[in-house]
């Protein structure tokens, strides 16, 4: 009797952490975030269902099976296995379909818009715009300067480098696609922003684009989601989206500085 009854208690104090929601998602910003809220909150529905109604089938078994009795044999019932293994397979093949949909329309978005190097070192964030040429310089290795200033090594005799802007903040025009560009120096790290719901590996010798779309202005916290040494705790970095006028004013504004 007692295990029947506390499989219905932990059954139902489990799905009132879901009605409470004491802990629950940031605001999603983006409408991939959305999109990706929705697939999870399908997925939880149905394996919140499912898990809610073989609890208590269970409780129900272990409830009705009395102390003393014999209990009866069971050889299994291969028809019934064969069913519910077949729908697992349907349920996950169709949640595996839905998801990865709304995945590679993050990954697969045509460029040309406003494009953002984003340069990720042991154990600080740097961001990279184009000048008023629209191009960006030739970096190199042996041109990286921290403490002068130069982190991304741009080659300072390549012209196009010249009006490159570097940013220790991610500013970005709000409601606006925006194509990150991410490299990293060192080792692994990944670009992490909860609001996103966006995890992405940067992965040295590679450029691995990202498309974002931050529809409320706002600060959001860049967080470096895989352990990189040390100081790993300390990567942080700020985005910030803002009104597409005041970001148009402060990259004017950095170009009229150099
Ligand atoms: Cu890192």
């Amino acid at each position: 009797m007692l295990p029947g009854l506390i499989l219905i208690l932990l059954t139902l104090a489990s799905c009132a952490l879901f009605v409470i929601r004491p802990v629950w998602f940031p605001l999603a910003v983006t409408p991939d975030a959305l999109a990706f809220d929705r697939q999870f909150l399908r997925t939880l529905w149905i394996s919140g269902l499912l898990f809610i109604a073989l609890q208590l089938l269970l409780a129900w078994s272990v409830l009705r099976k009395r102390t003393n009795s014999p209990g009866s044999r069971s050889n299994g019932h291969f028809r019934l296995e064969a069913s519910w293994t077949a729908l697992a397979v349907v349920l996950f093949l169709t949640l595996s379909i839905t998801g990865s949909r709304s995945w590679a329309k993050v990954a697969v978005t045509a460029p040309e818009k406003e494009t953002i190097e984003v340069y990720a070192h042991q154990f600080a964030w740097h961001f990279r715009y184009t000048g008023p040429d629209g191009k960006f310089g030739v970096t190199g290795p042996k041109f990286i300067s921290d403490a002068g200033g130069n982190p991304f090594g741009i080659d300072p005799d390549d012209k196009a480098g010249r009006d490159d802007i570097v940013s220790a903040t991610l500013r970005i025009p709000a409601g606006r696609e925006v194509l990150l560009l991410l490299h990293s120096r060192d080792v692994i790290h990944d670009f992490f922003v909860r609001e996103l719901r966006t995890k992405q590996d940067i992965v040295p010798g590679m450029e691995i684009p990202l498309n974002i779309r931050v529809d409320r202005p706002g600060t959001y916290e860049i967080a470096c989601a895989e352990l990189c040494g040390l100081g790993h705790s300390q990567m942080r970095g700020v985005l910030l989206a803002m009104d597409p006028n005041d970001y148009a004013a402060w990259k004017r504004a950095q170009e009229t500085q150099r």
